[in-house]
């Protein structure tokens, strides 16, 4: 028995030192992996992971047969491809939507990206691994916030692991060189309804079949590249996926108009920085007795948290008008009082996630 141990132990140390060798190999598959990003090369290398089980095979294997060797590394180069793979990104389409734009200034152009129909594929492609990480919108400084992205984070088991803010610009893109000779304008009824004193200066005169509704502004983009003489209200990446020049930039009636995008993953990325903000879910306990809310707030102000938003939603899976509420704090999970706090409280509150705090 105790030979049993011994032999055991051997094992285990054999397996730390296999598996610190892994960790070593995948430093530099990552390594080539930027590189070839950078490149634009191709990830799979057949002939390269050839040339290695080859390599290694004609040497001395001991009890190692050679297949058993070929399955091994198999294996190995699955997870380096794995790693190598552009980082695919989901987001709330169509193509050339704002959240599309958010998307692209977040992951720039190297990334591979993949437009989903509604907010909800945007999680479950993010929970299942198809998608790295998914943007979809939170809030707009006009609308307000987007309930189905607060109610889908208390559902599911994601993080929030950035926030971006880009302006809602809209642009008149036209292949057409003078504004005079536009025959047509296609775009979607927001973006119609949020132009309209600009399309009330310049094509006022028209008649209503000169504006055509249609079901996104990228659809609009596309349209204008095709159509002699027809135009597109939609956004600067709609225009410039269907290479359409932008003839008027920045048309929109509130030049205020922001939306603000949350990037989704599986883990929750923690780093601290100078100004970091801290989303929760919180299910009060206490909620049909006074002051329970209050409670919760007084324990934000005991540990010095600042509350930057506080929305309610209504619990769906029961036939009472109860709710929770979607909070953001100032500070990062990392921070002792903040740590503190979420304890205190215990399964009161759900971590959404702490990320830096861009508005
Ligand atoms: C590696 C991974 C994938 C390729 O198909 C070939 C080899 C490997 O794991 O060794 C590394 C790599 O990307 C490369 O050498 O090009």
């Amino acid at each position: 028995m105790n030979e049993l141990i011994s032999l055991r132990n051997k094992i285990d140390g054999i397996d730390d030192s296999i598996l610190e060798l892994l960790k070593q190999r995948m430093d530099i598959v990552d390594l080539v992996g930027q590189l070839k990003r950078q490149n634009n090369a191709v990830i799979y290398h057949p002939d390269r992971e050839k040339e290695i089980i080859e390599r290694l095979v004609n040497k001395d294997l001991g009890k190692l047969t050679k297949s058993a060797v070929e399955a091994i590394y198999l294996e190995i180069f699955g997870v380096s491809r794995n790693l190598e793979l552009p980082e695919l990104i989901s987001f709330l389409g169509p193509e050339g939507s704002f959240t599309h734009q958010a998307a692209e200034n977040r992951f720039g152009a190297i990334a591979e990206y993949v437009s989903l129909p509604n907010i909800k594929s945007v999680f479950e492609s993010v929970e299942t691994g198809r998608a790295k990480y998914g943007v979809v919108p939170i809030e707009n400084n006009q609308e307000g916030m987007v309930k189905e992205t607060m109610d889908l984070l208390n559902e599911k088991n994601l993080f929030i692991i950035a926030e971006i803010v880009i302006p809602v610009n809209f642009c008149i893109a036209t292949k057409v060189n003078h504004f005079g000779d536009i025959t047509k304008i296609y775009s979607k009824d927001i973006a119609f309804n949020q132009c309209k004193g600009f399309l009330n200066d310049y094509f006022g005169s028209k008649q209503v079949d000169f504006f055509t509704q249609l079901e996104s502004t990228s659809q609009a983009a596309k349209l204008a590249s095709e159509e002699i003489g027809a135009a597109a209200l939609c956004s600067h990446i709609a225009a410039k996926i269907y290479n359409v020049p932008i003839l008027f930039d920045n048309i929109q009636d509130n030049e205020s108009n922001q939306t603000r995008f949350y990037i989704l993953s599986k883990v929750d990325n923690l780093k601290l920085s100078t100004k970091d903000k801290t989303t929760l879910a919180v299910k009060l306990r206490n909620d049909d007795k006074p002051g329970a809310l209050l409670s919760l707030l007084q324990d934000f102000q005991l540990f010095g948290i600042n509350l930057l938003k506080i929305e309610s939603r209504p619990f769906k899976d029961t036939k009472d008008f109860k709710f929770w509420f979607f909070i953001d704090i100032e500070g990062n999970v990392l921070e002792d009082r903040i740590k503190e706090v979420i304890s205190k409280r215990g399964d009161e509150i759900k971590f959404l996630g702490s990320y830096l705090q861009t508005i």
